[in-house]
């Protein structure tokens, strides 16, 4: 997009009295098409061409350049489920304790979990519910809830760097 083009969304963003639409959030993006920009912290992709189970979700990702996402600060988290909240729908976050019960790990980067958004009870599931989902029910509000990563399918959540021309920076 060219920049007086950008300057002009942007303002047309800016004058906006309402909340921006996704749309909009898109038009706004340093990212990749289809990605959304939380400033600062990078782009996102909330998948909703599919639902998968978490490796392929993980797997599309990956594909599609990125990562399940992985949140390290109440902002970041804030952000996310502010468009989630728009979109109404579960989501893979890229959270696991496969192989290690009850020790959470981010599996992109290998980071112990240090900040979280469980929902209330959570995680409860032991060793069957290895897998991190962003929740729309139960009154979770996008709080994350451990859930078993083949048997149930939501849409992947992708995070990646900034994107400028073809090249990830
Ligand atoms: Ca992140
Ligand atoms: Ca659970």
């Amino acid at each position: 997009m060219n920049s007086i083009c950008h300057s002009l969304l942007l303002l047309l963003a800016l004058s906006h009295a309402q909340p921006l639409t996704l749309v909009e959030l898109e038009a706004r993006s340093e990212c990749q098409p289809g990605w959304i920009e939380l400033p600062g912290y990078g782009c996102y992709l909330f998948d909703l061409n599919w639902s998968l189970d978490w490796l392929q979700a993980a797997r599309n990702c990956q594909k599609l350049g990125g990562h399940l996402v992985e949140i390290e600060t109440q902002d970041e988290q804030n952000g996310l489920t502010s468009i989630a909240r728009i979109i109404g729908e579960d989501f893979w976050i890229g959270l696991t304790d496969i192989g290690h019960d009850g020790n959470y790990r981010w599996m992109y980067s290998g980071n112990e979990v240090s900040y979280t958004n469980w929902a209330a009870n959570e995680p409860d599931g032991g060793i069957p519910q290895s897998c991190v989902m962003m929740f729309s029910g139960y009154g979770y509000d996008f709080g994350w809830t451990d859930i078993k990563c083949t048997e149930w399918s939501a849409h992947p959540l992708c995070e990646a760097n900034y994107y400028q021309g073809r090249k990830m920076y």
